[in-house]
This record gives structure tokens, sequence and C-alpha cells, in this order.
């Protein structure tokens, strides 16, 4: 008895559709940090799901913590440490961060954004040499953020 095989070949056309905007829910936002800024691509963006990437333009690392406040006068500082008290803030207000990551490089995390007023900083503070404290936030390495 001879038995016939036959190979049917089915190729799958899988339709890939990349689109690179996103939903209507999704928008993104660039930080650019340096010594002493931190520079969005926009002050105000829309209310959702929003990627922001930290662009580490300068020459030591940096970090962006994200808060919510009206004003980075609001935070909680202290000048003995060079460093807003994260602990002090309402659980509520603190957003989260873009952990402290190396100069030349990029790190991008996404953030749910309620409408309101948000704080970007960097939040790393370190002693000289000659034993003066260099605060990024002091520096001014500070943004507002408005989400609508
Ligand atoms: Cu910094």
């Amino acid at each position: 008895m001879k038995i016939a095989k036959r190979t049917v070949a089915v190729v799958a056309a899988m339709g890939v559709v990349l689109s690179a905007c996103g939903s209507d829910d999704e928008s993104g936002l660039t930080a650019e940090l340096s010594e002493w800024s931190v520079e969005l691509s926009s002050s105000s963006i829309d209310a959702g799901e929003v990627t922001i990437t930290a662009d580490n333009m300068g020459g030591e690392n940096h970090e962006l913590v994200i808060v919510r406040a009206d004003s980075p006068d609001d935070l909680p500082f202290d000048a003995s440490t060079g460093k807003v008290v994260e602990d002090d803030l309402a659980e509520e207000d603190f957003i989260g961060e873009i952990e402290e990551f190396e100069a030349g490089t990029k790190a991008s995390q996404v953030f749910d954004l309620e409408a309101g007023t948000y704080i970007l900083f960097c939040n790393l503070a370190e002693t000289e040499d000659d034993g003066t404290l260099e605060s990024h936030f002091e520096e001014g390495m500070v943004t507002t953020l408005t989400v609508g």
C-alpha cells in the first residue's frame, strides 16, 4: 500500500500595525536633565498615561521625581540635606520617580497623571571635595508641569 503524503504549506500573512502615536489616552513627554535645569518638551499635557523620557544631557548622574504640588515652594525641602523629604509628602502626592541614571543616557517610565499641577525635580545632593553641599534641586533642577 502506498501512502501519498501531501504537505500543505500555509503561509499566514500577519498584519502588524505599528502606531508611533499610540492611542488618545497615551502621550509622551521628554525631560532634558543637565546642570542645572529640567527642560520639558511641553509644559502642559493631557491627563492619562504619560510616558516620560528623561534624557540626561549633563555630566553627572540625575534622577527625576514627580510630585503633585502647586509650586516648588510647597515641597518639604530640607536645607541641611539639600533634598526634598519624600517621606514628608502625602502619599497621594508622590507620583513616582525615574531612579538615578547615568550622564549621557536616557530612562523612560509611564506615569498615570490626573489633571493638576506637578513638580518635576532631581532630588540628588552630594558633598563636594571642599565640603560644600551641592543640591541639584537648589541649583535649579526643578520645573512645573500642568496636566489638563
Ligand atoms: Cu540631578
